[in-house]
C-alpha cells in the first residue's frame, strides 16, 4: 500500500478529488484515531489528506499562550483572536476551505449536513478550547471563507476535539470508496428521503439460537414481503418509543393501514401536536 506523500497517491488526489481535512488544536493526540479503521485506509488509499495542526505553534510567547480572561467577566478563559488569526492564515494560505467550529451553540450538525460537507474538497475544523474563541475569529473569517459553528448535539463537551472527530468520521464513511458496501451509506435511518423520520429496527446474524434467545422466526422463512414488512413493524415501534418526536412528524399520507394498525397498538397518535390545552 502507497503513502499519502506518494507520486501514486498524488496522482489520484488530482484526478479523483482527494478531500483535504486540516484541523487545528492545542491537543493534535485527540486525533490519533484517525489512523485507523474506516478512516485510516481511506487516507492509505488517498481519498482523505488529514493534517493535524498545534495551535501553540503560533503563540509568540515563552508561555505558548493561547487564552485570558473574558471581556465583561463571568467563569473561565477565552481563546485568543491573534493566535488563532495567525493559525488559520497560514493554513488556509491562499485557498478557500469551508470553516467548520465545533460549539455547543451552534447550529446542529446532522446526516444531511455531513452528506453536504462530504461534497466540498477541503475543510478546516477549529477547535476551541476553555469557554471558546474569541467571536471576532469568526467574523473575521466569515468575511472571507463559508463558517459554520455546528453542535453535535445539546451538551458540553471540554472542547471541539471529539466533535471533530465525530463529523470527521459521518463525513469520511460518505466519501466514494471509503465504505466497503457502496450502497451502505445512502440506506442510512436520517439520510433524507424514503425512511427519514423512522429509526432502524433490530439486525441478527447467526446463530439462531443463542443462550436461549431466538431469532424472529419471520427474518428466517425466506418471505422477503413479511420481512419488510415486520422490519417496518419493529422499525415504527422503536421510533415511537425511543424518538417520540419523530414519530409524531410522521406524514400522514406515508402510513398505509398497516402502520397505522402497529401505532393503534401504541396508543400513538401522528400529526401536529395538539396545542389546544
Ligand atoms: C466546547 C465549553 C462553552 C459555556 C452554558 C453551556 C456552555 C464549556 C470549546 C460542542 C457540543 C461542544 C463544544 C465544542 C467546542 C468547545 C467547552 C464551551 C461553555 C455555558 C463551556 C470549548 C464545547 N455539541 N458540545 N460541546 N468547549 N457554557
Amino acid at each position: 500500500m502507497d503513502r499519502p506523500g506518494d507520486a501514486a497517491t498524488a496522482v489520484r488526489a488530482a484526478a479523483s478529488g482527494t478531500m483535504r481535512l486540516d484541523i487545528i488544536s492545542i491537543f493534535p493526540e485527540y486525533f490519533a484515531p484517525l489512523d485507523v479503521s474506516l478512516i485510516g485506509k481511506a487516507r492509505e488509499r488517498g481519498i482523505l489528506d488529514v493534517r493535524v495542526h498545534q495551535l501553540r505553534d503560533w503563540a509568540h510567547d515563552v508561555h505558548k499562550t493561547v487564552d485570558d480572561t473574558p471581556y465583561g467577566g463571568g467563569p473561565g478563559m477565552v481563546m485568543k483572536p491573534e493566535v488563532w488569526g495567525e493559525a488559520v492564515d497560514v493554513v488556509a494560505g491562499g485557498g478557500t476551505p469551508r470553516m467548520i467550529v465545533p460549539t455547543p451553540s451552534g447550529r446542529p450538525f446532522t446526516q444531511e449536513l455531513a452528506q453536504e460537507l462530504a461534497a466540498e474538497p477541503w475543510l478546516l475544523f477549529a477547535c476551541g478550547r476553555y469557554e471558546g474563541i474569541d467571536a471576532r475569529v469568526m467574523r473575521e473569517y466569515g468575511a472571507r471563507l463559508r463558517v459554520d459553528e455546528l453542535s453535535i448535539g445539546d451538551y458540553v463537551l471540554a472542547g471541539g476535539e471529539v466533535a471533530v472527530l465525530v463529523m470527521v468520521e459521518a463525513i469520511g464513511r460518505l466519501l466514494p470508496g471509503v465504505l466497503g458496501n457502496a450502497v451502505s451509506a445512502v440506506d442510512d435511518s436520517f439520510a433524507p428521503g424514503a425512511m427519514r423520520n423512522l429509526l432502524e429496527g433490530p439486525v441478527y446474524t447467526k446463530p439462531p439460537v443463542w443462550r436461549g434467545h431466538e431469532v424472529p422466526a419471520v427474518l428466517l422463512s425466506g418471505h422477503h414481503g413479511k420481512v419488510a414488512r415486520w422490519r417496518r413493524d419493529e422499525a415504527l415501534r422503536r421510533t415511537v418509543a425511543n424518538r417520540p418526536e419523530l414519530a409524531a412528524g410522521l406524514d400522514p399520507e406515508t402510513l398505509d393501514k398497516r402502520d397505522r394498525e402497529v401505532l393503534d397498538e401504541l396508543a400513538f397518535r401522528v400529526g401536529p401536536e395538539d396545542m389546544a390545552n
